[in-house]
């Protein structure tokens, strides 16, 4: 066994019995160990400063109860979490999630990833992540607004422009971005930049909405053509349908890739021709604004086949972008993926796919971003619509876009400075090695802390 391996084991078994029962933290950490371990090895500072000790240790959690009505006057109680994991690159930052599957193990990875992603990005931003296991599938807006007036009314005291500035992810969208913001002005009696996913009429950023789908599919390109390969004519598997995933197919379209599925977690629309530009508008309206199920795209559309119950996987592709959610893509998907010719995934979502599918695509050399590179357009603009805010000022569409291309190319150039091994890349290591360096050396030069 290597000396990197023992120490792996062994740190691992620590962080599993400060940790029990989290497992999708324990995942995510041991990815991101397991590519600095060798290069931690090496430098014995880090390693004498007890680095990945502390990294792995949040700065802290907040957890509290939000009490809420329902329309008809019963009473409700859900729990929900901010967890500000880092703040050595710059003040936390990170989105909410609403789905009852939230738990605190799940909130960690996320904010755990995210100290990464934000490091990755080049921009002065911390990790963190927050939300609750509140569900806002079938409650009415009415519901949603007093959700979120309530859950602020415990958040507005531990974020702020210059401490923490929270924003969407699963289930939190620009409505509830509204309402809680709406409520953080009201509680705070002043206007600032303390959420970012803002509505353009009250200091959001212009392509923020579309920026995570829109950096994935340009983390794509830059991807393939490292590998003298290019998006267009390429079928793409797109799996969710919601804000990452509807962008994301937005711009294969617009790069002439051929867009074969689209999901929820119902099932999986296929499209044989790839999706056009009226059946996306389609998908806007079925699920951002009438929050209904893609299996309504089938019954508008002919030519559209619905698969009730499954996952995307299946279709044969050029290119996966699992866009939905943590281990949606697993074994026995990456193995039919790879059967298929599948010559790239890249993940829209945070930790779509399990370790043991990623280990295959290592061992069959398929080109694999990890989502903490290849998400990272959405922060990307968040960071940006801080800037914006914070200089009273408004860039035009074109003006962030060619930022967000700039960054999402610079981000898969740190990848590739990284994380080349005998001629390809392993974008995993390249972004964990790029992502940590930077923070690691920021908590060695603050000393003990
Ligand atoms: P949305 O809520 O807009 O959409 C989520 C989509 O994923 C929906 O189609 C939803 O289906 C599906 N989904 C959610 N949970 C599950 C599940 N447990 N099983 C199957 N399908 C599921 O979220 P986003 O598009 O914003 O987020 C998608 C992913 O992208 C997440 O991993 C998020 O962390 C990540 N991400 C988001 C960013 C952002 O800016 N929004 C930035 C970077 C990453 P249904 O409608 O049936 O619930
Ligand atoms: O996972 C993510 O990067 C997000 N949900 C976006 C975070 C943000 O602060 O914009």
């Amino acid at each position: 066994m290597s000396a990197a391996q023992k120490e792996l084991d062994h740190f691992m078994k620590g962080l599993k019995k400060r940790n029990p029962h989290e497992k999708e933290f324990h995942q995510a950490v041991e990815e991101v160990v397991t590519s600095v371990m060798p290069w931690y090895l090496d430098q014995q500072k880090y390693h004498k400063a007890q680095i990945l000790e502390r990294i792995t240790e949040p700065d802290r959690i907040v957890i509290f109860r939000v009490s809420w009505q329902t329309d008809t006057g019963e009473i409700r109680a859900n729990r929900a979490w901010r967890v500000q994991f880092n703040h050595s690159l710059g003040p936390y930052k990170g989105g909410l999630r609403f789905h009852p599957s939230v738990t605190q193990s799940v909130l960690k990875f996320l904010g755990f990833e995210q100290i990464f992603k934000n490091s990755l990005t080049g921009l002065p931003m911390g990790g963190a992540k927050g939300g609750s296991n509140f569900n806002p599938k079938g409650k009415s807006d009415d519901e949603v607004m007093r959700f979120c007036q309530s859950m602020m009314i415990e958040l507005h005291r531990h974020i702020g422009e210059d401490v923490d500035v929270p924003a969407g992810d699963i289930g939190v969208g620009s409505r509830e971005i509204s309402y809680l913001f709406g409520q953080y002005m009201r509680l705070e009696n002043r206007w600032s930049g303390v959420l970012t996913g803002k509505g353009l009429s009250f200091g959001g950023s212009a392509v923020r909405t579309e920026a995570t789908g829109y950096g994935c599919v340009y983390f794509c390109e830059n991807m393939l053509h490292q590998h003298d390969e290019g998006l267009e004519g390429k079928s793409i598997a797109i799996s969710g349908s919601g804000n990452v995933a509807i962008y994301a197919a937005e711009k294969a379209l617009e790069k002439s890739a051929k867009v074969l599925t689209l999901s929820d977690s119902s099932g999986f629309v296929y499209i044989k021709d790839g999706v056009t530009s009226e059946q996306l508008e389609s998908v806007k309206e079925i699920k951002l604004n009438q929050r209904g199920r893609i299996s309504e795209l089938a019954e508008k559309f002919q030519g559209v086949e619905y698969h009730e119950g499954a996952r995307p996987w299946g279709v044969k592709c050029d290119v996966a972008m699992p866009c939905a959610t943590q281990n949606e893509l697993e074994e026995k998907d990456a193995k039919t993926l790879i059967q298929n010719g599948v010559i790239a995934v890249c993940e829209g979502a945070n930790m779509p796919t399990t370790a043991a599918a990623a280990e295959l695509y290592r061992e069959n050399q398929i080109l694999h971003a990890p989502g903490k590179a290849s998400n990272a357009g959405g922060v990307t603009v968040s960071g940006l619509e801080q800037s914006q805010n914070s200089m009273r000022i408004s860039w035009s569409r074109e003006e962030v876009d060619e930022r967000l291309q700039k960054v999402m190319k610079e981000i898969h150039r740190r990848c590739v400075e990284k994380g080349k091994q005998n001629g390809r890349v392993n974008y995993i290591d390249g972004a964990n090695i790029a992502g940590f360096q930077k923070v690691a050396e920021a908590m060695l030069a603050y000393g003990v802390f």
